[in-house]
Formats: structure tokens, C-alpha cells, sequence
């Protein structure tokens, strides 16, 4: 029997390679649709970051909340909502977790504590305050974690939060995904300071910096801070360097970024490859391991696509329905 040198078990180690795979070729394959046209509204695909959304949800369960972004697929996946509800709300069908009315920017599944991604950059971060304060009353050991890049760092709502989150002692977890740009504006132009960990300082909140390519770096860190907070020891920011393999959103020509860059990224900052490198080099998972789990899951997406674009648009009935709540 090989010895495991990881801290997961050969079956999470498995998991986790799935839940990038999945992540992956869900944008990988939106990619490509979105370029025919079906797909109504924007799409900000998240392929480069898996490893964060994926490092930091295996820590997670149904009672813990997260509030997303504009880039939200990877978190959906990872904290496990359906992939065949988010391609049918991708699609805009009925069949959708919001019944086709939200779409990419708004997919949400209250029962796996995925709050919603979120069209407004930095407005997940007040959202998860109300969560965390909520968790922190019920006194059930739930945490809640808000994400947000490099841009959306910047915004005031996010500043607030971490303020909030301190006086308040909140479970609540910060993640910066900085993937390096906002838009077409590259982080060294808009930020200030070296790391968002020095700006969480100002808040008195701890904060670590992780290469966001390497699962198992986020994995530890993003453990370390989760079991802090559920055990009353309050917020903390993550910051998880990555890289988008895409534009910011599809159409993006990208003329800001270097030449060769995506394809450097593809060579060597792939968190896909990385981990399929180092768990088959430790002989706890083969390549045959990792090659039906990619069978599986180009055959999951496969059906998930097909099943959407074949799934009824919402009527005229519907739009009225689920848009005012009375209290
Ligand atoms: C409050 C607000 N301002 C501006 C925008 C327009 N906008 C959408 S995404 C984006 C850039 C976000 O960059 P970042 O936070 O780094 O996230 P990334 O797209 O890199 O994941 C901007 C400016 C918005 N959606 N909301
Ligand atoms: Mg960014």
C-alpha cells in the first residue's frame, strides 16, 4: 500500500481533482457555446482559478454560506450545486435552479448555502456579514465566505465588511481571487498595496497569501482559517494568486494582456496538471484514476448541455412569478 503524503484521503483526492475537472470543462465547453449564440447575457468564465473555489469548499457543508461573483460558476460547482440546474439557468430554461430567470450572473441554491452570484462587484461581502451574524446567533459552528478578485477588492462595501466583520468577531471569511486583473486594468495599477493582506491588517483581520494554482496550498490555508472562525476566532482574509485562462468576459479580444501569456499560464500555471503531477508522482492515484474521472465528466457536461438547450424557455406566466416577495 503507497504511502499518502497528502492531507486527504486517496477518495478526496479524487473528489477534488472531479470538482476541478468539473469546473473546467463546464467552462471549457461554455466557451465554445456561448460563441454560437444560444446563450443569452453575459458569461465571465472562471477556468485557471478551480484550485480556490475547489481548495476552499472542501472544507464546507450545506450549513455554511457563500456569496459569489460575477465569476460565480467555479464556487457553484465546488459547493455543489447541480451542474445540469446551473447549465439549464445558463440557458436561461425553466428547468434552472432560478427557473431560467437569473442566469450566469445570478445562479443561487439556498439549500447547498450558495447565496448567489452576484452582477455588483464587492456586494457579496455585506451579504456574508448578515450570514455570519446569523451563523454566530443559531450558534451552529457555520461560517460563511464571501469572494471577490482584485478589482472588487477596492470597492467600499468590501472595506465596511472587513470592518464589520471585526468589531462583530463575525465567522466570516474574506477571499480575494486575484487573478491579476480587473477587466482590462492590471492589479499593480489599481491597488496600493503588495498584498491584500497588508490592507487587512488595517482592519485587524489576519490574513494569508497563497498560490491560488496549487490546490494544496489552498487547502491548508483556507483549513487553517475555517476552523479558526468556526470555533469563535473570528474573520480572516485569504488572498489566492491565479490566473484566468480566459477574457474577462467571452468576446474579450484581451489586447491588455502580454503576448503568449494565456498559453505560458496553460503551460505552467494549470492547477489541474499541477495536482494530476503530484498525486500520480506520489503513486496515491494513477493516470487511469484520473483519465475515467475525465470520462465521466465530459460524458456529465455532455448531458448537461444537451439537456438544456432541449428544456423549455420560462412562459409569460412566469414573470411574475418569484420577483416580490410579501413579508
Ligand atoms: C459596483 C460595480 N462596478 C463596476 C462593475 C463592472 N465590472 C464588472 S466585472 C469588473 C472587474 C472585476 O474585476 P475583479 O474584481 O478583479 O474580478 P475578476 O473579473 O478578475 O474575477 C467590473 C469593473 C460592476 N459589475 N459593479
Ligand atoms: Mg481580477
Amino acid at each position: 500500500m503507497t504511502n499518502n503524503p497528502f492531507p486527504l484521503s486517496r477518495d478526496e483526492l479524487l473528489t477534488a481533482y472531479r470538482t476541478m475537472r468539473t469546473i473546467r470543462d463546464f467552462e471549457e465547453r461554455l466557451h465554445v457555446e456561448f460563441a454560437k449564440g444560444d446563450i443569452p447575457g453575459f458569461v465571465h468564465l472562471y477556468a485557471g482559478e478551480e484550485a480556490c473555489a475547489t481548495g476552499i469548499m472542501m472544507h464546507l457543508t450545506d450549513i455554511d454560506r457563500i456569496a459569489s461573483t460575477h465569476r460565480g460558476h467555479g464556487h457553484c460547482i465546488a459547493k455543489g450545486v447541480d451542474v445540469h440546474e446551473m447549465m439549464g439557468e445558463i440557458y436561461g430554461k425553466v428547468t434552472g435552479c432560478c427557473r431560467g430567470k437569473g442566469g450566469s450572473m445570478h445562479i443561487a441554491d439556498l439549500s447547498k448555502g450558495m447565496m448567489g452570484a452576484n452582477g455588483i462587484l464587492g456586494a457579496g461581502a455585506p451579504l456574508i456579514c448578515g450570514a455570519g451574524l446569523a451563523a454566530k446567533f443559531r450558534g451552529d459552528g457555520g461560517v460563511g465566505l464571501t469572494f471577490f478578485g482584485d478589482g472588487a477588492a477596492n470597492q467600499g462595501t468590501v472595506l465596511e465588511s472587513m470592518n464589520l466583520a471585526a468589531i462583530w468577531n463575525l465567522p466570516v471569511i474574506f477571499v480575494v481571487e486575484n487573478n491579476g486583473y480587473a477587466e482590462s486594468t492590471s492589479v499593480e495599477y489599481a491597488t496600493a498595496v503588495d498584498s491584500y493582506v497588508d490592507r487587512a491588517a488595517g482592519f485587524g483581520l489576519p490574513g494569508v497569501t497563497v498560490d491560488g494554482t496549487d490546490f494544496f496550498a489552498v487547502y491548508e490555508a483556507a483549513g487553517e482559517i475555517i476552523k479558526r472562525a468556526r470555533e469563535g476566532g473570528g474573520p480572516a482574509l485569504l488572498e489566492c494568486k491565479t490566473v484566468r485562462f480566459f477574457g474577462h468576459f467571452e468576446g474579450d479580444a484581451q489586447t491588455y494582456k502580454a503576448k503568449g501569456e494565456n498559453d505560458h499560464n496553460r503551460a505552467h500555471r494549470d492547477c489541474l496538471k499541477l495536482f494530476g503531477a503530484r498525486v500520480t508522482a506520489a503513486g496515491v492515484v494513477s493516470e487511469a484514476d484520473l483519465a475515467l474521472i475525465d470520462r465521466e465528466v465530459a460524458a456529465l457536461i455532455d448531458d448537461a448541455v444537451e439537456t438544456a438547450k432541449g428544456a423549455p424557455l420560462p412562459g409569460a406566466r412566469d414573470l411574475t412569478t418569484d420577483v416580490y416577495v410579501a413579508y
